[in-house]
């Protein structure tokens, strides 16, 4: 049984533009507000150290926590990603990352029509590859159908581009990808958790995210700042909350911190 993960979250009052509206000269103006501040059940034990620090001291921290952990290894991800990734209305299927499309755990493999496992941060960005370590980190590695993955490839993410055949809203172009909207956030937060995982102090490099598109296979991946927004408008869902408790109590035994408080990517970037 998956641990009850209980969250609160203190919403902040949205922002209208108030003036506008009492005279009717515009539409209500829903603006973006910032994820609001949350607790969980692990703030009093696995994020002790973390809570009540910000900025480096925040990073530092959770750098430090999250390194505790299982690795696990190439091969071993393929079942991982089936329990991981499970459709919640089809336990037979996954979900597969930027398309959304629900397809049976057997079709893992490398053909049109299969699904694969896609390294969301580019194994090609910092040349880490599919040993042990960063190539097999669950937390960023996702159940992703064949064709789309290679349209991925190791683009780095922005927004705009051509909408993807198949790719429920994901959209593309020469130098960047975006998922589409319902995964944006997922994506943001499994970048940002490598960033703080990998400091470059383990034998791997050194992973940061930067406003660059391009990167090629320089250790870091873009945009910030499209990642900062797509993580305020696509809040933690049951599906990846769901994930990261599998990922916790089954395999690695580590979390990625900005599923549970989505607000630390604003506290640390
Ligand atoms: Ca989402
Ligand atoms: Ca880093």
């Amino acid at each position: 049984m998956l641990a009850t993960h209980i969250r609160h979250r203190r919403w902040k009052s949205v922002a209208l533009t108030t003036a506008a509206v009492l005279v009717g000269l515009t539409t209500p103006a829903l603006m973006a507000s910032p994820a609001a501040a949350t607790t969980t059940e692990y703030d009093d034990t696995y994020y002790a150290d973390a809570i009540g620090k910000t900025g480096t001291a925040l990073k530092d921290s959770l750098h430090t926590i999250i390194s505790d952990q299982t690795k696990i290894s190439y091969s071993a991800v393929w079942n991982a990603l089936k329990a991981a990734d499970q459709d919640p209305n089809n336990s037979n299927n996954v979900i597969l990352l930027y398309s959304g499309v629900s397809r049976s755990k057997s079709l893992n493999g490398g053909d049109v029509g299969d699904w694969n496992r896609e390294h969301t941060w580019a194994k090609s960005h910092g040349d880490f590859g599919e040993a042990i370590g960063p190539g097999t980190d669950l937390h960023h590695l996702r159940a992703c159908d064949v064709r789309i993955n290679s349209i991925r490839g190791n683009l780095d993410f922005d927004n705009g581009g051509s909408a993807v055949t198949g790719g429920g809203g994901s959209t593309v172009d020469s130098d960047s990808f975006a998922p589409r909207a319902a995964d944006r956030g997922d994506v943001a937060r499994m970048i940002l958790y490598m960033a703080v995982r990998y400091e470059g102090d383990d034998g791997w490099a050194d992973l940061e995210p930067n406003e660059k598109v391009g990167n090629d296979s320089n250790p870091f991946m873009g945009k910030l700042s499209v990642l900062k927004a797509w993580n305020e408008a696509d809040p933690p869902s049951a599906f990846e909350e769901r994930r990261n408790e599998v990922i916790y109590d089954s395999y690695q035994h580590n979390r990625n911190p900005f599923i549970d408080h989505p607000e630390w990517v604003e506290a640390i970037w």
